[in-house]
């Protein structure tokens, strides 16, 4: 197995979201070809996993899963990057759709640990829904992040891993999303408090900050010895009122801000190893 110095950063990218829409920000990845060519770039800049949102024909979000499956196949030919699809969707997807994501095996899958208000909507994500969809990822073999928006699915997790015990590889990868409108805030405080929330059992975690909130979480957990998840499917702004031009640019921006804290990007392997992947 890879070994994994102690200074690696996992740098995650989720490139295209499932609320933006194309009209709104033409440099979205939202076809196949642009998500895979969007995909090449951010392994190039340090980039070592990538969060999936997929697109149908008019650009609106699907979980069509021959789309699924063709994208999951053309990102590991293309690519080294370990392959995590969204099983979040969008706010208007059943929850029986979101179960299937798994079908298109791939290496991970997003797994939020309960329901957050998301703006104006409602991410919806019960209890009992996230309980089947953790026992069907162990079961698949598919490594979860857990996504959490808010502290109580900090101790959601305590909660699941004391009840159905480690994810498939053993490992506990965490990902705090921060600055929904609804979920915690975007802030050191947030973050510090939410790391000292998590269960003994997490093995690595990262952050990201939605919108205005990117840089104030990012330094955030730099300085707790975190990891980074940037993208265009969290902010759309590379400085107040400059937006962001690719994926790869922020991901060039997140290995920039790693080198300060003398972190250096964790390769593919090293990222899979990190994930009870390898
Ligand atoms: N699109 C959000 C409603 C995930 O990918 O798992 C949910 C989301 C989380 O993006
Ligand atoms: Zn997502």
């Amino acid at each position: 197995m890879t070994a994994v110095p102690a200074d690696r950063i996992l740098i995650t990218v989720a490139p295209t979201g499932a609320e933006t829409a194309k009209a709104d920000c033409p440099q979205l990845p939202t076809t196949l070809e642009e998500l895979v060519a969007t995909a090449q770039e951010c392994q190039a800049a340090g980039a070592a996993m990538i969060h999936v949102h997929i697109r149908d024909d008019d650009h609106r979000p699907t979980l069509d899963l021959g789309r699924l499956t063709a994208t999951v196949e053309a990102l590991h030919e293309a690519t080294d990057l370990v392959v995590q699809l969204s099983t979040g969707g969008s706010v208007h997807d059943p929850l029986e759709d979101r179960l299937k994501v798994l079908d298109a095996k791939p290496d991970s899958c997003s797994l939020t640990m309960g329901t957050t208000n998301f703006g104006d909507d409602v991410f919806s994500n019960p209890w009992p829904f996230v309980c089947e969809l953790y026992q069907l990822s162990q079961e698949r073999e598919v490594v979860p992040e857990f996504e959490l928006f808010d502290l109580g699915q900090v101790h959601a997790l305590r909660r699941l891993i004391d009840r159905y015990g480690l994810p498939y590889g053993g490992r506990v990868h965490c990902d705090l999303v921060m600055g929904v409108p609804g979920g915690m805030d975007g802030t050191a405080d947030s973050l510090v408090a939410a790391v000292a929330s998590m269960p003994p059992e997490v093995t690595s975690w990262s952050a990201t900050g939605i919108g205005r909130s990117t840089l104030a979480v990012a330094l955030a957990a730099l300085s707790k010895g975190g990891h980074l998840r940037v993208g265009m499917e969290d902010v759309l702004t590379i400085s107040r009122g400059l937006p962001v031009e690719s994926n790869a640019q922020l991901v060039e921006r997140a290995v920039a801000l790693a080198a300060l804290a003398q972190r250096t990007p964790a390769t593919p392997a090293e990222a899979r190893a990190m994930l009870g992947l390898a």
